[in-house]
């Protein structure tokens, strides 16, 4: 089973108690408090790793809780904090949050009511209609005061020019764009373990030498997101099903994919790395399943693997120049275009390369003089994957289109 979208519930550990102790020994009368301070709790981190190419595991498990951080304990022993726990995710994570973060103190709550009652009194030039500070204009400092109440002034104009510039951070329908996980070891922490409480010990003063309270832990972070894998490959491989795909692959590096003489044989995106032996450069190359006219529509296998081309430097366009079912190269071309338009319209601004497969065939040459014809000004590479024609040329046009890509 291939996963590449999951949504997952992930929770930090509570931090632990503080403890109320007082010291006992013999010869020591009132030994004075002696509660140790609560453990932190775990928190949730993700860790990209290379060896993985699937959130299967998210899958069986998409309830990430971390453990909670011990309560502390008497003779001054500290609680131990909570074990972190560490998932692994494939390069190419890209997590989203679909509920949003409560920050403690910012949310209005009973609390906030009571700020404003003493706000009100004590500026008694306020209006009472107005429980809200008055807000100040121009660039006045935005942390205002009212007796020992601090607050944030937050203008809400621009919190939403913020909003509109970041859109590529949000969708609506995933939410907010946390991280996004690249390089193999990258670690992010999703949901911070909450602070242990402090021990009574630490409230003893001259005036209150026995202090019967301790802290309790806090809570740590929790919310739902959505884990989405991204494949990372520089080169997208795309045509119609059959076109030769699985077999061009197979051609150029060690992946192993199924081919077959029928269509929507690969379910999933392939990924195959291809080497230069000269300079040891190696290129990934991502197989995606086969595309279909009305794939907008969800007809075939849809767009749904298209996500995985969308990080590729460079496209490359695999036409059935055999004309195999009656089908035309030049149509399938302009449908591919069109389908990848659909999708993301920042595909087709990529570097795109035509390439000829099934040359061999007899019908192939006449099919790319039409094809030259109707589709003119588009160089196109004529190729035979699956009788290893061409495929040199074939590598040394994607290596090259790589590197211009980066120079760019
Ligand atoms: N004559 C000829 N047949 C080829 C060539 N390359 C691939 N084929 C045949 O085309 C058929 C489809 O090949 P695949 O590699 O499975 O095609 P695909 O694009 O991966 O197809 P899907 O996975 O279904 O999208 C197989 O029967 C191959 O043997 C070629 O260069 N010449
Ligand atoms: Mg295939």
């Amino acid at each position: 089973m291939f996963i590449d979208e999951i949504k997952v519930f992930a929770s930090a550990g509570h931090g632990g108690a503080g403890c109320v102790a007082f010291h006992r020994e013999a010869y020591r009368p009132k030994g004075g408090p002696s509660g140790g301070n609560g453990g932190r709790g775990g928190s949730v981190i993700l860790q990209a790793d290379h060896d993985l190419n699937n959130l299967i595991q998210q899958y069986y498990v998409p309830r990430l809780i971390a453990e909670k951080g011990h309560a502390g304990m008497g003779k001054g022993m500290d609680g131990p904090a909570g074990k972190d726990l560490i998932i692994k995710v494939p390069c190419g994570t890209l997590v989203w949050r679909l509920t949003p973060k409560v920050i403690p103190g910012l949310t209005p709550g009973p609390e906030a009511a009571e700020v404003d009652e003493a706000a009100e009194e004590g500026e008694e030039e306020e209006s009472p209609e107005s429980p809200i500070m008055p807000i100040s204009t121009g660039k006045r400092p935005v942390i205002r005061r009212s007796g020992s109440e601090m607050a944030y002034e937050i203008n809400l104009e621009d919190e939403d020019d913020a909003e509109g510039a970041s859109s590529s951070t949000r969708d609506p329908r995933k939410g907010e764009l946390v991280v996004d996980l690249t390089t193999h070891g990258q670690q992010f922490v999703l949901c911070q373990g909450g602070r242990g409480g402090l021990g009574n010990r630490n409230f003893a003063t001259a005036r209150r030498q026995a202090p019967r309270f301790a802290q309790p832990g806090e809570p740590g972070d929790e919310g739902e997101f959505l884990l989405e894998l991204r494949l990372i490959a520089e080169v997208g491989l795309v045509g119609y099903p059959n076109a030769g795909k699985s077999t061009l692959l197979t051609a150029i590096s060690h992946a192993r994919p199924k081919i077959a003489a029928y269509p929507f044989t690969t379910l999933t995106p392939q990924i195959g790395i291809v080497e230069y032996t000269k300079d040891y450069r190696r290129l990934a190359v991502c197989d995606v399943p086969g595309l279909i006219e009305g794939a907008h529509n969800n007809v075939g296998l849809g767009h749904a693997f298209l996500r995985h081309i969308q990080r590729c430097k460079v496209l490359v366009l695999l036409l059935d120049m055999a004309g195999t079912d009656n089908r035309k190269p030049w149509d399938d071309y302009r449908q591919l275009l069109s389908e990848l338009e659909l999708y993301d319209p920042a595909l087709i601004r990529k570097p795109i390369y035509v390439v000829a497969n099934k040359m061999d065939e007899p019908a192939a040459e006449g099919f790319l003089k039409q094809f030259k014809r109707k589709v003119p000004k588009t160089p196109v590479l004529p190729i035979a994957a699956g009788f290893d024609m061409g495929i040199d040329k074939f590598k040394a046009l994607i290596r090259e289109a790589v590197e211009e890509s980066d120079a760019r």
